[in-house]
């Protein structure tokens, strides 16, 4: 008998890094650079299987716009929340800089620190890239988190940025109970 789970996850990052294009290509197996979804805080649902943990996920996505503006909006976005994506954009350091803005946002929100996956994503555009996987390794490694380098656009590493997240929020939930 597989265990089953149901989680909610975030998708953190600034703006344009690609959190749109990750959930899609995810939850739809395409990558569409017309999409115009990012309108308000919007989740999408993907049953996947862990067979290293003997489980299936039920897992919430929820990916919200640029900046949410409102308190509101942002309590509703991060509550219950059980793990996040943690992505930056390979192309710009800047975004890989404001990794620990949007980690400690989340972990206030949400009032405890929660799983988190570091996403190096747009590993396509090797000619344009400025961090590297050992600056980025290393920033994982230190806070102790798990480290994926993806595509949207090719695909690569996609599903597993979400299943080592899952992992890890199977881990914790045994842990706890
Ligand atoms: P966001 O949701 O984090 O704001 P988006 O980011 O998913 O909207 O992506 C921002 C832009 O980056 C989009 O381009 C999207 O197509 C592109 N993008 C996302 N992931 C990748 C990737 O892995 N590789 C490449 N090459 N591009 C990617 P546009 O031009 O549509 O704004
Ligand atoms: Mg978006």
């Amino acid at each position: 008998m597989s265990l089953e789970y149901r989680f909610k996850i975030v998708m953190l990052g600034d703006g344009a890094v690609g959190k749109t294009a990750l959930t899609v290509r995810f939850t739809e197996d395409h990558f569409d650079s017309d999409y115009k979804r990012t309108i308000g805080s919007d989740f999408a649902v993907k049953r996947l299987q862990v067979a290293d943990r003997d489980s299936n996920v039920t897992i919430q996505v929820w990916d919200l716009a640029g900046q949410p503006r409102f308190e509101i909006v942002r309590q509703s976005f991060y509550r219950g929340s059980r793990g996040g994506l943690l992505l930056f954009d390979v192309t710009r350091r800047r975004t890989f800089i404001n990794l620990d803005r949007w980690r400690d946002e989340a972990f206030d929100s949400i009032g405890q620190p929660v799983p988190v996956v570091i996403v190096a994503n747009k590993v396509d555009l090797v000619d344009s890239r400025v961090v590297s996987i050992e600056e980025g390794q290393q920033y994982a490694e230190e806070h102790g988190y798990f480290y994926v380098e993806s595509s949207a656009l090719t695909g690569q590493n996609v599903e597993e940025a979400y299943v080592a997240l899952c992992r890890t929020m199977i881990d914790r939930s045994k842990a706890k109970s």
